[in-house]
């Protein structure tokens, strides 16, 4: 059931183009004057603008650009992901709070978003710029019914998405560079993060990060030459709640689609946007140093990669890229 002011937010949004009442709306909502008088009163401190005229009501011109629980969830239209989101304007890391929220028992569907990280972290303990709010930052908890062994297609799954969403708000096309980049014009700008805990034949819960550089103009020394976002890319800014949305949206159905049907839906989007695909790499198995030609993934996310007419499959990321 939607808070009152959901319900009020959505009202209002739905009559942007007109001006409401008082009285009106205390009808719709079922409140008093007052209340609705609060709750707009509220609104207005939480950046929302209103057009007032006495005598012909309120009129909501703009939804703040500042990231809230409230922005997120207005107007997001998905069924279990994002229904319950966490929001902070500074936090060590979502991935380290969400991995606590699903031991504590969290929801299938929770999400964590942080304007900043002051810790922010990417695989084998390596770090994620992400001290500012330029980006998105943000994990959610997932408890599949699925083999251990098929985790890792979670995170080809969250790869599709990422690119289906960024192509969808940008028109740009970004790469997937197994197992979990993105790169525009061979630069990063975002990153994947997996962690799951689990048995031998059954997963507790994945939770899964994922670091999408936005706005930023620039980067630090270290990043500069390998790393962009979509802002620099593209010289727009974008919108982060409407981003995050989208997102979701698009993840929540292809995740249900995935589990539902199996991989290879997944599987043929992937492809379509790998990196270096049917390209000769080189790589190493154990120390042995070879090269082969990259031609896809397996069930279980390994990249597979033709050497000698023999098809080798790569499970952690030894590629000479
Ligand atoms: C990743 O690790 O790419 C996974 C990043 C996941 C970050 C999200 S943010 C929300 C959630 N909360 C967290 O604390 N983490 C997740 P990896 O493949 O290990 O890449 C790390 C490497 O990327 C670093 O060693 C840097 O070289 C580079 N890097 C760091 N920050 C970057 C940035 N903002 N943009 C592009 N590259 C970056």
């Amino acid at each position: 059931m939607a808070s009152t002011r959901e319900q009020l937010i959505t009202l209002l949004s739905s009559k942007s183009n007109t001006f409401v009442s008082g009285q009106w709306i205390s009808e719709q909502l079922n409140l008093s004057r007052t209340a609705v008088w609060k709750q707009i009163k509220q609104l207005k401190s939480d950046g929302y603008v209103f057009e007032a005229v006495p005598n012909k009501g309120y009129r909501l011109v703009t939804i703040p650009d500042k990231v809230s629980e409230n922005t997120l969830v207005w107007g997001l239209e998905t069924k279990w992901l994002g229904r319950e989101v966490e929001h902070y304007s500074s936090l060590d890391s979502t991935q380290t709070l969400a991995k606590k929220r699903a031991l504590e028992d969290g929801h299938h569907g929770l999400v964590v978003v942080a304007d900043k990280q002051n810790k922010g972290k990417g695989r084998l303990n390596r770090y994620w710029e992400s001290d500012h709010d330029q980006g998105v930052w943000m994990s959610f908890v997932l408890k599949p019914d699925l083999e251990p062994s098929h985790a890792p297609q979670l995170t080809l799954l969250t790869a599709v998405v990422l690119a289906e969403t960024i192509e969808s708000i940008s028109n740009v096309t970004p790469q997937i560079k197994w197992p979990n980049d993105l790169l525009l014009d061979g630069k990063k700008v975002a990153g994947i993060l997996t962690e799951m805990q689990g048995e031998q034949d059954q997963i507790h819960f994945v939770v899964i990060g994922l670091g999408l550089n936005l706005n930023q103009k620039n980067f630090s020394k270290q990043l500069s030459e390998i790393a962009t976002s979509l802002c620099q890319h593209t010289t727009h800014s974008y919108d982060k709640n409407a981003f995050i949305q989208a997102f979701l949206t698009h993840f929540e159905q292809a995740y249900d689609v995935f589990i539902q049907h199996g991989f290879d839906q997944v599987r043929n989007k992937w492809l379509t946007y790998g990196f270096r695909l049917n390209e000769t790499v080189s790589y190493q198995v154990g120390k042995k140093a070879k090269t082969g030609q990259i031609r896809g993934i397996t069930d279980q996310g390994a990249l597979i990669i033709e050497n000698d007419q023999k098809q080798e499959y790569i499970y952690s990321g030894e590629i000479d890229w």
